[in-house]
């Protein structure tokens, strides 16, 4: 299709919006462009809309694709996250040479991110798992971009990456992507980005409900949501809100009261809390998150509950005010993110990946669906303190949750007394409570795991780490479980 002579300075595979922006977006930047879509007519289609001087080239065949880059070769592919992505590379791996890069862009799981990482390491090919987040209008203007694996790739790429990322920072020039760290340690934070942004959706949405329990109408909401804009809670996020709730359908109803409530997932968030789990991480309320899209799925049974299932008597919420609500959004997002950042600095611990987390703050600033002004607080957080044993330490937060977890308590105190459910709020503020007990009550749950299992416990009176065992019933030996853990 091209009959340009050269060579292009880069390659992307996978047409559909993603790629199509992305490419538009390299372009706008002055990189050349070679494209290959499985389907023809999209390529043929997108290059006839590229103008003058966007220098897209199509290809037909791979072959032609990997024929016309410049070496070594700089492939991205942007197509669907799963099997797709090996299939486009068992098709990529017979043309390529040793030193060429491919650099996935999707969202794929970091382990499977990993694996090919390491296949094609043995074949001399450098592989970057990227994370790129922003969706369509990011992808054409700006994203955030968070790529990891082969490090000595990083500074053939780094250049044509950062030009074409989100800038943030006070002068706006410092770009939302750096390097992340090896193996699939960017397709990782990536993965953390998306259960966070599932957590501050759930934390919007609980706001929505509290706000409209307290007699806002859509256009209420929509000038509160502008005025939260302003502050501290400023974010992506919030400022969609705001326009979401001013949205009327064509006869003026508001948009928002024509949508089913019946939430998508595709599976990032459910990634996130499966990971901290197995790292022994409580992300709960990116939990609770990706359970309300669950129990939101299923309407019919809901209807049928809602028949059948008593709730309180009272439905008033007392004398709550919407700055009590601002700040259970404000208190739940820290929370939300303390425990985020824990989950990255056990994985970056776990994994060695030397994670930088104020550098990770820093890159989700700007272009991400999740950028909010308090990531400037985070990014000067782990700026202050690289080793911060938890983000609620630092001084700032310290602050910052200190104050607004009264509101937080009062909004969960009243819905849960009215039986509007705030899964996201009560589960922040039952961490926070958890977390700041300094004797809580797993004493007795380790007396009930050494009673039926035998499985021990440490005394007060006695260092950490020496255990012990009791015959509760009188019927048991001396044995006991050690082996044995949950
Ligand atoms: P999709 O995830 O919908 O993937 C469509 C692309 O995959 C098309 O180019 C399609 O080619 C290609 N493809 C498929 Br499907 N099967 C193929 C095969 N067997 N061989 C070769 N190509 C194949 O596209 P997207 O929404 O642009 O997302 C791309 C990636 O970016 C995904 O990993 C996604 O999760 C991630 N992502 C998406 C967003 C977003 O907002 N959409 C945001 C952030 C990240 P065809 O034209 O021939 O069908």
């Amino acid at each position: 299709m091209s009959s340009t002579t050269s060579t292009a300075d880069a390659g992307l595979i996978g047409l559909a919006v993603m790629g199509q922006n992305l490419v538009l977006n390299l372009a706008d930047n002055g990189y050349s462009i070679a494209v290959y879509n499985r389907t023809t007519a999209t390529t043929e289609e997108f290059v006839a809309r590229a103008t003058d001087d966007q220098d897209v080239r199509g290809t037909e065949t791979i072959e032609e694709f990997v024929a016309a880059l410049s070496r070594p070769r700089k492939i991205i592919l942007l197509v669907k996250a799963g099997e797709v992505v090996d299939k486009v590379i068992d098709q990529l791996l017979p043309h390529l040479e040793a030193d060429d890069i491919v650099i996935d862009g999707g969202n794929s799981l970091f382990t499977d991110t990993q694996r090919r990482f390491e296949a094609l390491a043995e074949q001399g090919i450098r592989y970057i798992g990227s994370g790129v987040s922003g969706g369509e209008e990011g992808a054409r203007n700006g994203p955030s971009i968070m790529p990891g694996g082969s490090a000595d790739a990083w500074p053939e790429v780094r250049d044509m990456l950062q030009a074409i990322s989100a800038k943030a920072g006070p002068n706006d020039d410092e770009p939302c992507c750096d390097w992340i760290g090896p193996g699939g340690s960017g397709h990782y934070v990536k993965m953390i980005h998306n259960g966070i942004e599932y957590g501050d959706m759930q934390v919007l949405a609980e706001a929505y409900l509290a706000l409209s329990a307290l007699g806002n109408s859509p256009a209420e909401m929509a000038t509160i949501f502008d005025g939260w804009n302003q502050g501290r809670l400023r974010s992506y996020l919030v400022e969609i809100t705001a326009e979401i709730m001013a949205a009327t359908d064509d006869d003026g109803t508001p948009m928002i009261d024509v949508i089913l409530d019946a939430a998508g997932q595709k599976g990032t968030g459910k990634w996130t809390v499966i990971s901290a789990m197995q790292l022994g991480q409580p992300m709960m309320l990116v939990a609770e998150a990706v359970g309300a899209r669950m129990v939101s799925s299923f309407v019919d049974v809901r209807k049928r509950a809602a028949e059948l299932l008593l709730g309180p008597e009272s439905v008033g919420l007392g004398d709550l005010s919407v700055a009590d609500v601002a700040d259970a959004v404000y208190a739940a997002k820290l929370i939300s993110y303390a425990q985020g950042f824990m989950v990255l600095a056990d994985a970056s611990a776990e994994n060695e990946w030397g994670l930088d987390l104020a550098s990770i703050a820093r890159m989700w600033r700007g272009g991400c669906i999740i950028r909010a002004a308090f990531l400037d607080d985070i990014a000067e957080a782990y700026g202050r303190d690289a080793n911060l044993v938890n983000l609620l330490f630092d001084p700032f937060f310290v602050d910052a949750v200190n104050a607004s977890i009264p509101g937080l308590r009062k909004t969960v105190l009243a819905a849960a007394g009215a039986g509007i459910p705030v899964p996201a709020y009560a589960s922040a503020l039952t961490f926070f409570d958890g977390f700041r007990t300094a004797r809580g009550s797993a004493n007795l749950i380790q007396a009930q795991r050494d009673y039926f299992g035998a499985h021990t416990y440490e005394r007060l009176d006695k260092p950490r780490g020496e255990w012990f065992h009791t015959d509760w019933a009188g019927t048991g030996g001396a044995a006991t479980s050690g082996s044995y853990s949950a």
